[in-house]
């Protein structure tokens, strides 16, 4: 059970129970958790919820800051009734890295923090009893490990760490904790891919199971109307009239997958999919053979109080207002987010560039803090954070690939592409990847301003470009953003100019902004500077056809590290961190109604 990242589910063979609540918790500065049995649990510590982000309830900085081991714990009954079943605990994030105990034995350790992972507690489990799970989790930051930084020890012994990202590192229990249980014979996994015939459409599934039985797979309607069948283990279902899911106006159909032994069922999974096909053909991206330009935001799960939990009514709020700005579409940057986000984006249409915790892989970003050139692919950490990245990439498109709303994967942000030793990374993760996603879905990065198409020495690797760029804020800001516009252009010219023959989307532009400051005429950081970047930016996406795409840095305001770049965090949003809107905001959805469909 532990290799499967299906989404949990109740139903006649199969348990689901939140464990969601106030947890035990404590800080670990001198690694005695182990030795002092934490790892039966503890009643000693502060409460938690979970799920959350620990820092932000706390009014010392110390705590606030804190980097190294922490701990949580909590009790929980396991019913007689599951004694029979593969009984698990599925933690949908541990930032960064985490080791599961339950009733004091060692069950798994995970290295990850924006992926689920399911610790399979059978064998330590008592049933019809309380039982009591303990987790080590390990927030600090490291070269070799996603999202990459540094960990220092400070002159008073405290440690610290260092983001080469420009987020906040919130940690902690960031989504819920299930309690969930399996048949001994369970689905594992499942895929579709899809073909669309004139008012047909075959969907072309495989299931994967542990153990031995017959498959039976159906699908039914929005209405509950069975409309295809088949049996075997990969098959296809034939669905005539279909309804297909079409950007912004999504229709999801349920697959149904069942398990028998004999005339027994022993297992169900069932799951909404939507009917459709995406592709890249020259520098179009299509979604059921018809051209779609993206609209939307780089996003962030941050959110007040809770840092980066995911909070189901913080995502209700933001895809309303999404939906107001008339976007289509967001990238999740930068790590995969909660599955409800991409349960939401199915079922409201949006499409996803679904993004690998990839980040801070270059010298520079790490200058940020210290000003260094060097390659960031030779390292001595260089082994070890390929096969991280590896391993998540594998578990990200495992995870989301049955989600209508996904169009593309992201592998890294803005690494580096300009030194030599990034081709052979490049190369290996490229070609380790490229069998993962049974639809082919293209397989992309962003390219920082670094990485002109002169620069990067990595342009034959993503199947679609993009581009983060930052004139009118990081150079040629203020009164010299006409001369940004102008160097736009010219590099704008280069691509076209070039033989590629790719869609181009920019993933990030934007100016930071303090709500509530206006000036006449526009000054930096005033909300009329803001709607003057975007402007800029406009009138350069709306000269270029192969510009396929424009996702502005960021929906929101959100936290970051302090320092004299960051007032209370990065204040690009569109709104507020409080979901307000900027006069940006206006900007877009006018923009952005005038561009349509
Ligand atoms: C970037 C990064 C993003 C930052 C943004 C900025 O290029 O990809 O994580 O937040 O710039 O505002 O500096």
């Amino acid at each position: 059970m532990e290799t499967s990242l299906l989404y949990p589910e109740l139903n006649e063979y199969r348990y689901d129970r939140k464990l969601d609540g106030l947890w035990n918790f404590k800080f670990d500065p001198k690694q005695v958790g182990n030795q002092e049995d934490w790892t039966k649990g503890f009643h000693d510590g502060t409460k938690m919820p979970v799920p959350a982000s620990f820092n932000d309830f706390f009014t010392d900085k110390e705590s606030r800051e804190y980097a190294g081991d922490f701990w949580y714990s909590t009790k929980f009954f396991i019913p007689s009734d599951l004694a029979d079943k593969q009984v698990g605990i599925r933690f949908g994030a541990a930032t960064h890295r985490a080791t599961v105990y339950v009733n004091g034995q060692e069950i798994r350790s995970h290295e990850g923090g924006f992926l689920p992972f399911t610790a399979d507690i059978t064998s330590a489990a008592k049933f019809g009893a309380d039982n009591v799970v303990s987790i080590k989790i390990n927030n600090e930051l490291h070269r070799d490990a996603l999202p990459a930084g540094d960990t220092i020890t400070l002159e008073n012994g405290k440690k610290m760490v260092k983001p080469f990202f420009d987020f906040y590192n919130y940690s902690g229990l960031n989504r819920s904790v299930h309690l969930i249980a399996t048949p001994k014979v369970a689905v594992s996994d499942y895929s579709t891919t899809f073909e669309l015939g004139n008012n047909s459409a075959k969907v072309n599934y495989s299931v994967e199971i542990t153990g031995d039985a017959d498959v039976k797979v159906s699908l039914a309607d929005e209405e509950g109307n069975e409309v295809a069948t088949a049996t075997g283990k990969s098959g296809s279902l034939e669905v005539t009239n279909p309804k297909l899911w079409n950007v912004r106006d999504a229709y999801l159909y349920t697959i149904k997958i069942q398990l028998v032994d004999g005339d027994q069922i022993v297992d169900e999974y069932s799951d909404e999919i939507g009917i459709r096909t995406i592709e890249i053909k020259g520098h179009e991206i299509l979604v059921n053979g018809k051209s779609v330009y993206l609209k939307g935001f780089g996003r962030h799960e941050d959110s007040i109080f809770s840092g980066r939990a995911f909070d189901l009514n913080v995502e209700r709020k933001d895809v309303e207002l999404m939906k107001w700005t008339d976007a289509n579409s967001f990238r999740t940057s930068h790590y995969p987010y909660d599955e409800e986000a991409y349960r939401f984006a199915d079922r409201e249409g949006f499409l996803v560039i679904d993004e690998v915790p990839a980040v801070g892989f270059k010298m520079a970003a790490a200058s940020f803090l210290g000003g260094l050139n060097a390659s960031f692919f030779d390292g001595d950490w260089t082994e070890e954070l390929q096969k991280k990245h590896l391993e998540q990439i594998h578990d990200m498109i495992l995870r989301d690939k049955n989600h209508p709303s996904v169009f593309a994967w992201s592998l890294f942000n803005e690494p580096d592409t300009v030194t030599d030793s990034a081709v052979p990374y490049f190369a290996k993760v490229f070609e380790e990847t490229k069998d993962l996603d049974p639809q082919h879905r293209g397989r992309t990065f962003t390219l920082s301003e670094d990485d002109t198409y002169e620069a990067s020495k990595c342009k034959q690797f993503p199947d679609l470009y993009l581009l983060n760029r930052y004139p009118g804020w990081y150079h040629k800001w203020g009164f010299e953003i006409s001369d940004g516009e102008a160097g736009l252009r010219r590099e704008m010219d280069q691509w076209k100019n070039s033989d590629i023959d790719k869609p181009l989307v920019y993933t990030e532009y934007g100016a930071d902004t303090e709500p509530g400051l206006h000036k006449l005429p526009s000054i930096m950081w005033s909300e009329e500077y803001q709607v003057e970047v975007l402007e800029m930016f406009g009138r350069v996406f709306d000269s270029y056809d192969f510009i396929r795409g424009e996702q502005v840095w960021n929906f929101a305001d959100f936290q970051t590290v302090e320092g004299n770049m960051r007032v209370n965090g990065n204040k690009k949003g569109i709104f507020t961190r409080d979901r307000q809107p900027k006069a940006a905001a206006f900007f877009l959805k006018k923009r952005w109604e005038k561009l349509g469909d």
